[in-house]
């Protein structure tokens, strides 16, 4: 087919590699639903949503897009859309509905079906097995502080794979471990929402650990790809003060690093910066062995670079428009030895993030600098945008971003990066976490009163696209 789907006037996306996997992705929380269901045990984001102040609008994922009874009518979307590929995320709680002993049959069934309607229609399923829904049951238990809990992880794998593991051929452990621990554990502003600040560190360590049992627990059950997915964000220095370097090298190996380089490289990071002894205590013997099991892909998630300075030090540390400005106070209180700062001159998304589609490329070519062949291939498992998007309002924004940053992609692919394939956040306007349903980052609108789908401008701009390929 030529290039003729593609409307006049846009641009037709660069060829990427035979093989590259286009997709789309989503997580259990956001579009479920069905909380109650077929035996699902409570999640810490149940108890957290019900917290009064916590999610804004109050709103919460007891209904969300309702995908656990529409998802036939999801899985039309995307074949619709033309994709290779769709990640999604299995809700722990509905497997294990107190977080530990047999499989809920109910639960299995649900993502069985999911799994065999995707291959009807080509889809390859990519897992994930945690996006940041604990049991509730274990949070009692003291959550990801308690070392049981990356055992209690591996054996929830391994009753997922035991049912799923012959049709999966992508299985991603963990989904932005940095996010759960920092939002979750040390700030608060997610589930399980406390605030712990730097003593959250030992959340970062389980959380790992978990990965690594969960690794050979798969690679017994499925020959499907193994992953784990972490949020990267290239890290600018306010200005070249060494204050600001040593600021932005301590950011660069909390957020960039600490998940990485145990999983790559088999070591922590230096943490000096934060107090952290090149020794923690909570490190036992070999599990750094562990956690270094080989991986098949990296998974890697990119929305915006942070732009960061010595606290106070270079005169130009005004909180930033990034993920990190909400929790620039806590920053503060923690006494953590970066402070986050605005990057200007560029677009906003509607979060206010800033819209730098360069910063995928420097993301990317910077991984394989820092890694080189102990980087394995690339999935792009998020990228995406936020907008206030209404029905019948073309999503211009998001067709700039998206094509923006698919080039971006293209470019580092040309460089010599390995990245295997490309899945946009999201498919279907969700829950977003403690904004609840109001920072929509769908290719599909939803009305979250009438559960209507709509699909936006960006949704044929890629079906398009996606068309002019084969
Ligand atoms: O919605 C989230 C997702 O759950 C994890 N990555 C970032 C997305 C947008 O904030």
């Amino acid at each position: 087919m030529t290039h003729t789907h593609v409307r006049r006037g846009e641009r037709v996306l660069p060829r990427f590699p035979e093989g590259f996997l286009w997709g789309t992705a989503t997580a259990a929380y956001q579009i479920e639903g069905a909380v109650k269901e077929d035996g699902r045990g409570a999640s810490i984001w149940d108890a957290f949503c019900a917290e009064p102040g916590r999610i804004r609008n109050g709103d919460t994922g007891d209904v969300a897009c309702d995908h656990y009874h529409r998802w036939p009518e999801d899985v039309a979307l995307m074949a619709g859309l033309g994709v290779d590929a769709y990640r999604f995320s299995v809700a722990w709680p509905r497997i294990q509905p107190e977080g530990r002993g047999p499989a809920n049959a109910a639960g299995l069934d649900f993502y069985d079906r999911l799994v065999d309607a995707l291959a009807e229609r080509q889809i390859t399923p990519a897992l994930t097995l945690y996006h940041w829904d604990l049991p509730q049951a274990l949070q009692d238990g003291g959550g990801w502080l308690n070392r049981d809990t990356a055992h209690r992880f591996a054996e929830y794998a391994g009753l997922v794979a035991d049912r799923l593991g012959d049709r999966v051929g992508i299985w991603i452990t963990l989904n932005e471990p940095f996010v759960h621990m920092s939002e979750g554990y040390a700030i608060g502003t997610h589930a399980p929402g406390e605030t712990l600040l730097l003593d959250a560190l030992p959340v970062a360590h389980h959380l790992l650990l978990g990965h690594g049992l969960a690794v050979p627990v798969l690679r017994e059950r499925t020959s499907g790809q193994i992953a784990i997915t972490n949020n990267y964000s290239p890290v600018w220095t306010a200005t070249g003060a060494p204050a600001d370097r040593r600021a932005a090298d301590a950011f660069d190996a909390l957020q960039n690093r600490l998940f990485t380089d145990p999983v790559l490289l088999g070591r922590l990071p230096d943490l000096a910066a934060f107090g952290v002894p090149a020794e923690p205590d909570y490190i036992r013997d070999g599990d750094l062995a562990v956690i270094s099991a080989p991986l098949d892909r990296l998974g890697v998630n990119y929305y915006s670079p942070t732009r960061i300075a010595a606290p106070g030090g270079s005169g130009d540390a005004a909180p930033g428009a990034s993920v990190l400005s909400e929790v620039e106070g806590h920053i503060q209180a923690a006494g953590l030895p970066f402070a986050d700062t605005p990057i200007e001159g560029y677009p906003v998304t509607a979060f206010g993030w800033p819209v730098v589609p360069g910063g995928l490329h420097e993301l990317l070519t910077g991984l394989r600098g820092t890694y080189g062949e102990a980087l394995p291939p690339i999935l792009i498992t998020e990228n995406g945008c936020s907008a206030r998007d209404e029905p019948g309002t073309p999503d211009r924004d998001r067709i700039a971003y998206l094509d923006g940053h698919i080039r971006a992609l293209h470019r580092a692919i040309e460089d010599g990066v390995d990245v295997r394939g490309y899945f946009i956040w999201s498919l279907i306007d969700n829950f977003e976490w403690a904004e609840g349903n109001d920072q929509r980052f769908g290719l599909v609108h939803v009305d979250f009163a009438t559960q209507k789908r709509t699909p936006k401008a960006s949704y044929h701009w890629l079906r398009d696209q996606l068309a002019a390929r084969r």
